[in-house]
């Protein structure tokens, strides 16, 4: 699945000026009033932006993976914020259904996602299980030809706007064997919000708790129709999402190290521009290198996801995303700390855009799997590979 070349060329070409001209002269609103402009979201619709990934069949774009990365790299030249307005309706909201959905449940879901219509989030972590994932509690039991859900699911991004979740919870025993991934939607009897959160950055992302008491979803709106096959749902979902957050940080890295470029070329001491001087060449210089690197193995990683069924997951392909989400995120903590530190104390000041940056760049090491999950996924597979 892929856009042709020429078409997707001039959707580049209408997103990076999209971009530049109507998302980044609203990054000052978002950070004021910590909303997205609803004409923006009405412009994003237009633009088939809640569609990207859907194939055409169900009304969407149907970007490869290789054309997915290269989107999100533009969109992380912007506030993160954005992106999330739409993000998880392409990515980890709506992959679910797309690799692992019965054709009814794709039928149903996806031709609304496509439009926009309906925004879906995905629930996997809750207060007791974010990392150890698989430790989930929130529990589904079969009554009837209904499951009864109990449970709450927390940070939640896109929760106060969906309409539906690709929502984790536990048909079986123990462990990742046990869980099932549910189509929710957001409106059943029992099905309930937490208070916003409030975050140390990305303003205009929303996220919150998703509390579920008695709630009683169809049984067959488990994804694909089968109990006990959610966790690996979940991990196959998270593995495109890992290496969009990737590309993200790629894209982010870069607008940083254009605004500390032109800084640096501006901002005069000792009767020069700090750009002459060879302590802040440097600092320029070590960003650009780890820029390309991370975005070189971004590509590759795209390339290798795109050469197998989307459906289909492969150990190989999954470590190489942890290695592009590990280093393109830890990379961007870098690129923006230099980022700052080359603007002085000018960079601590919320007048420029790397002190926003700075802080919306913390989360990205974080969700979708911490660096240390990467590691964890990396190192287990060396040494699988080994055996
Ligand atoms: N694709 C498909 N299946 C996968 C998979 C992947 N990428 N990764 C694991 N699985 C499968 C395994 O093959 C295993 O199946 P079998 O029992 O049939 O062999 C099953 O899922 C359980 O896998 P594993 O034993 O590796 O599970 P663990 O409990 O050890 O968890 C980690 C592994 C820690 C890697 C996982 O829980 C994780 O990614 N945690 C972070 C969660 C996260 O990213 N949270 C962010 C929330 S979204 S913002």
């Amino acid at each position: 699945m892929a856009l042709d070349t020429e078409s997707f060329d001039l959707l580049l070409t209408t997103i990076q000026r999209f971009v530049r001209e109507r998302l980044v002269p609203s990054e000052n609103h978002l950070e004021e009033h910590d909303e997205v402009p609803p004409d923006i979201i009405e412009d994003m619709k237009a633009m088939g932006f809640f569609g990207l990934t859907v194939p055409e069949d169900f009304g969407g774009i149907g970007l490869s993976v290789s054309q997915e990365v290269l989107v999100n790299f533009e969109l992380g030249r912007t506030a993160t914020a954005f992106r999330s307005v739409f993000g998880t309706n392409i990515g980890i909201g709506s992959q679910g259904i797309l690799m692992d959905g019965t054709p009814d449940q794709q039928a149903e879901f996806l031709p609304r996602v496509a439009s926009g219509e309906l925004i879906m989030s995905f629930a996997l972590t809750e207060p007791d299980a974010g990392t150890d994932a698989a430790s989930l509690k929130t529990s589904a039991r079969l009554d009837g030809d209904h499951y009864v859900l109990n449970g709450s699911k927390r940070f939640i991004t896109n929760a106060p706007r969906a309409g539906a979740f690709t929502l984790m919870a536990r048909t079986g025993g123990p462990g990742a064997a046990g869980v099932s991934a549910f189509i929710v939607p957001a409106k059943l009897p029992g099905l309930t919000l937490g208070k916003p959160d409030r975050k140390m950055g990305q303003r205009g992302t929303q996220t919150c708790d998703v509390i579920l008491e008695n709630v009683r979803v169809p049984a067959v709106n488990i994804i694909g129709g089968v109990p006990g096959q959610g966790f690996k749902t979940a991990m196959k979902v998270l593995d495109r999402g890992r290496l969009n957050i990737a590309a993200v940080s790629c894209g982010m890295a870069s607008r940083i190290l254009d605004e500390s470029t032109a800084y640096a070329r501006d901002r005069k001491q000792f009767g020069k521009a700090i750009g002459e001087f060879q302590l802040i060449q440097a600092m320029l210089a070590d960003s650009q290198a780890e820029l390309l690197a991370g975005w070189s193995l971004v590509k590759d990683v795209a390339l290798r996801f795109d050469g197998k069924p989307a459906h289909v997951s492969d150990p190989d392909v999954s470590m190489r995303v942890s290695c592009a989400k590990l280093f393109a995120t830890e990379m961007l903590g870098r690129v923006a700390d230099r980022g700052v530190q080359i603007h002085g104390g000018a960079g601590y000041i919320n007048e420029y855009p790397v002190e926003r940056f700075y802080r919306d760049a913390r989360l990205l090491r974080l969700y979708e799997g911490t660096t240390q999950v990467q590691q964890l996924i990396i190192g287990r597979e060396l040494l699988r590979q080994a055996a």
